[in-house]
């Protein structure tokens, strides 16, 4: 692997508008200043499942991320390697104990709530559209009750992590937006609820947000 802090030349983000995981990365990209190319990947098309966009990520997920002619996917495995060729404004503490907090807390949306509602799984447990959101509604209530109760164990401030913006958030914001599109009200989590509120405000989220992407089809 090249060096980490080489000069990033070009960058290509395959991504879909309302995938909360593309917007983790989209939202890390603007809060370290780096521009990149868009690539729509229509999820409602199947389009990640196509053999040109497998030969980008062959696990068929969104999003993935070409950097000077080599193509990565994994949303976390992108921000950490942003992190680290792009150490400023850093989006984990210095400590490795509340490093471990931070990844604690996302590692709850990004392993514990995510993936169980995400679109192949929805479709695989059920055919049934009321089903698939009795499915999701569930995990998102069961992932966000954790992430609320692991914030009131932890160092709630402006944001997740103190009044530092970490991964933590990155993950979570994406997260509720979710939750409200399957009409969970998250102020039943005050912590996370008004953390959520917070980070909407912050211009680079607000950039990444699904409405403002391109294929974004306002609904
Ligand atoms: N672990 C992957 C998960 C990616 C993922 O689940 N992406 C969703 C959209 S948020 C997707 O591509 N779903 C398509 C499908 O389920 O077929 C990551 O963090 O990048």
């Amino acid at each position: 692997m090249s060096k980490s802090n080489e000069s990033t030349k070009s960058m290509t983000l395959y991504h879909y508008w309302r995938s909360s995981s593309s917007w983790r990365v989209r939202w890390g990209l603007k809060i370290k200043g780096i521009s990149y190319h868009d690539v729509p990947v229509n999820l409602l098309a199947d389009a990640q499942k196509s053999p040109d966009y497998l030969k980008v990520n062959p696990v068929g997920f969104v999003p993935a991320i070409e950097i000077n002619g080599k193509c990565f996917g994994e949303s976390l495995a992108i921000l950490e390697w942003l992190e680290e060729a792009h150490p400023l404004p850093a989006l984990l503490p210095k400590d490795p104990l509340e490093r471990l907090l931070v990844r604690q807390l996302m590692l709850q949306i990004a392993c514990n709530t995510q993936p169980i509602q995400n679109l192949s799984v929805m479709r695989r447990h059920s055919q049934d559209k009321d089903e698939q959101i009795l499915w999701a509604r569930h995990w998102i209530t069961a992932g966000l009750a954790g992430y609320e109760q692991l914030l009131r164990n932890g160092n709630p401030g402006k944001f997740s992590f103190g009044d530092q913006l970490t991964f933590a958030d990155l993950c979570l914001v994406p997260q509720i937006y979710n939750a409200v599109r399957f009409t969970i009200n998250t102020d039943q989590w005050p912590l996370l609820h008004e953390i959520g509120e917070r980070c909407l405000a912050l211009p680079e989220c607000r950039a990444a947000h699904p409405n403002k992407q391109p294929g974004a089809q306002l609904l």
